[in-house]
């Protein structure tokens, strides 16, 4: 059992992944927050936890918990770190870190401050193959990649009576579909080929301008069709096609939708180099497509034996036996934990609040080119 104890902020969806990943690596999860003294409580008999915090105030005076998950809306995880920080805790806070890049160039300075480590959740890069992705490029295995070009899709917000908090600028931000899920395929596009994004000019689009707001509480990808509601304003992207200049002469391509119907979460990547291509779908996260010009194009199936020896520790189960969603949680954690238990002494391999910062670059310079109709610097 580790040294170190969890507690975690919000129960939904995402906050439940997070506590099941917490499990299988054996990490003690003492409580949880929710959003309401009854929220806890309830969170807590659900999980199975031992305690349910009453207040933010509460969980950061926890002398026992050393780690906080936070897995809450946008707007509340500014606050929600700095406070956890200031106490003593590391903190593994769900993405976007902050609203603004202010607020997150700020937790990059109070971790430093209080010699704690901060984490963002962009674990998509735990795949297995997306790991073995990385590991040949940086061998050459395509050669100097040239092109980097894929989607994020997804149709949960398909319907103009679907519902999230993440459409309300004040609790999501002011973008959404870029924010949400177009920072996991930036996030991957620039870890993957190991070069950073210099200019961006994007074009993003509100295709369901007025939508029905629930008078109740929706959770994200719960339907919301058959309750009372209100007409409401969205501002916020439901697309985006980004074009991108990377560092080295790459040049790329990012389309993301939240209304794109039968694309239940599909985010995939297609990276052409000068002697390759590779390529990967999250929908078929166990198969990587292999890319040739004069011999056969060749389909790795997920199997540690067959992986480069940096990305095999990232597979947990042998070949044949398909790993998915919540065993990224798990590998990036893992690497977390890790790093936390070796006093911060190793390089961090995992998305850390810098990662969780140049993102909101990113979308600060996205969301300014689509309004200046330009390209923009980052
Ligand atoms: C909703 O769009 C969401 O849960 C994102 O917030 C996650 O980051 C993504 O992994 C799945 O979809």
């Amino acid at each position: 059992m580790s040294q170190l104890q969890a507690a975690i902020i919000g129960a939904g969806f995402v906050g439940r992944a997070h506590v099941d990943a917490l499990r299988r690596l054996d990490i003690p999860v003492a409580g949880v927050l929710g959003s309401s003294a009854e929220r806890s409580e309830s969170s807590r008999r659900l999980l199975n936890l031992p305690r349910a915090y009453g207040s933010l105030e509460e969980l950061a005076s926890d002398s026992e918990v050393h780690v906080v998950h936070i897995c809450t809306p946008n707007h509340l995880h500014f606050e929600q770190a700095s406070t956890l920080l200031r106490a003593g805790k590391h903190v593994m806070c769900e993405k976007p870190v902050a609203m603004t890049t202010q607020e997150s160039a700020a937790l990059i300075d109070l971790a430093r401050e209080h010699k704690r480590e901060g984490g963002v959740c962009y674990n998509l890069r735990y795949y297995p193959l997306c790991q073995e992705a990385r590991a040949r490029l940086a061998s050459g295995a395509i050669g100097e990649p040239r092109l980097v070009h894929g989607s994020f899709l997804q149709d949960w917000l398909f319907y103009p009576t679907d519902w999230n908090w993440r459409l309300e600028t004040e609790l999501g931000g002011d973008l959404r579909a870029v924010s949400d899920i177009g920072t996991h395929w930036l996030d991957l596009a620039m870890w993957l080929t190991g070069r950073k994004i210099l200019e961006v000019c994007g074009d993003l689009a509100t295709t369901i301008p007025v939508r029905q707001r629930p008078r109740g509480r929706v959770e994200t990808f719960q339907a919301a069709a058959a309750v009372a509601s209100d007409a409401v304003k969205i501002s916020t992207d439901d697309y985006a096609s980004v074009l991108l200049r990377f560092e080295a002469n790459l040049r790329g391509c990012m389309t993301v939708s939240q209304v794109s119907a039968g694309r239940k979460a599909s985010l995939s990547f297609e990276i052409d180099g000068s002697e390759g291509s590779l390529a990967w779908n999250s929908e078929s996260p166990n198969q990587m497509w292999i890319g040739h010009r004069n011999q056969a194009n060749q389909e790795l199936l997920k199997d540690p034996s067959l992986m480069t020896p940096a990305a095999r520790g990232y597979a947990a189960y042998p070949g044949g036996h398909s790993e998915g969603y919540p065993d990224t949680f798990v590998q990036l954690f893992k690497d977390f934990y890790a790093h936390i238990e070796g006093g911060g002494a190793s390089v961090a391999t995992f998305p850390s609040f810098q990662t969780g910062h140049d993102e909101l670059v990113l979308c600060e310079a996205i969301a300014r080119s689509a309004r200046d109709r330009r390209w923009v610097e980052v």
